[in-house]
């Protein structure tokens, strides 16, 4: 089955999805490994993997790029984070495709404008677009894709952006009549009460999608019990985790002056090279190298 329609099928059924975050493949292979669902193609990972911020820096081939690689060696459902889609509707109906036929499953796009800045830093700049124009953003993706069972999520940053309820609502409400498939509502909130009362009075089919990096309180059943939510992204676990590994060993390499007491369970050149797919190669040694 095809990544979109596992995707699709899924959401249909009502089956909560969980996506972690990814920003190269081998963390692509250790997401797929623990048995998520869905990938999370992060922008905020792939440029922290930069040291840049999320906020448009980097071009959109360095995100395209990292989705083709990812999906090249992984075969679970990979979701874009197009940012706000890099341009206008028009750039979309070009951009798209060219996602798609990278091998993803789906794409959120924002209404924030263009360039964006990061959602979860307080006092970042959250100017959105008026509603008509991210309307014709969705609807320009739903034009542009060829595979039906493309999954096009519509992401709303007006509660990121300090606007009511009501706003985020009307919002969401309008990019799913433009065609969104489901309807991703950020909040940078630390408790989950606003989430929640957004989801109370959500009443379209239209599954939502939700990031509760700001609000971990929720968790995945009390989430899965609101019978609404499509997909919970986990947003930077990926890099976060990264980071808090690499920082506690190198600190103690540096502490110990060598490498002679590393701890136990760390990572072996074996299991990197199994990660790198060696096995593919040495079959392919095996049938073709004479
Ligand atoms: C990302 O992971 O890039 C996201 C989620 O868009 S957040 O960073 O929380 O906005
Ligand atoms: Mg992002």
């Amino acid at each position: 089955m095809n990544r979109s329609r596992q995707l699709r099928e899924a959401l249909k059924a009502g089956h909560m999805q969980t996506a972690m975050a990814v920003h190269n493949p081998l963390s692509a292979r250790l997401v797929e490994e623990a048995g998520f669902d869905c990938l999370w193609g992060s922008g905020f990972e792939l440029s922290a993997s930069y040291a840049v911020p999320d906020a448009n820096i980097l071009p959109f081939g360095t995100h395209l790029d990292m989705m083709r690689a990812i999906a090249s060696v992984t075969t679970t459902p990979l979701i874009a984070d197009l940012d706000t889609g890099f341009g206008n509707a028009v750039t979309l109906g070009y951009i798209l495709p060219q996602y798609e036929a990278a091998g993803v499953a789906a794409v959120v796009v924002e209404d924030k404008t263009f360039p964006k800045d990061t959602s979860l830093r307080e006092n970042a700049r959250q100017v959105l677009v008026d509603v008509d124009t991210f309307e014709g953003k969705i609807r320009a993706c739903k034009a542009a894709q060829k595979n039906p069972d493309f999954v096009v999520i519509a992401r709303t940053e007006a509660l990121i952006a300090g606007l009511p309820i009501d706003t985020a609502l009307e919002r969401a409400q309008a990019y799913a009549n433009a065609g969104a498939d489901a309807v991703l509502v950020h909040s940078k909130q630390k408790t989950p009460d606003e989430i929640l009362a957004f989801v109370e009075r959500w009443d379209l089919n239209t599954p939502l999608v939700l990031v509760p990096t700001a609000y971990p309180q929720l968790n995945e059943a009390d989430i899965r019990a609101l019978n609404k939510v499509g997909i919970v992204i986990y947003g930077n676990h990926a890099i976060r985790s990264a980071t808090w590994a690499m920082r506690a060993i190198f600190r103690q390499i540096r502490e110990q002056g060598g490498i002679h007491c590393l701890p136990d369970g760390f990572t072996s050149v074996n299991e990197i090279i199994e990660l790198q797919g060696d096995a593919k190669m040495r079959d392919l040694e095996r049938l073709y190298l004479r």
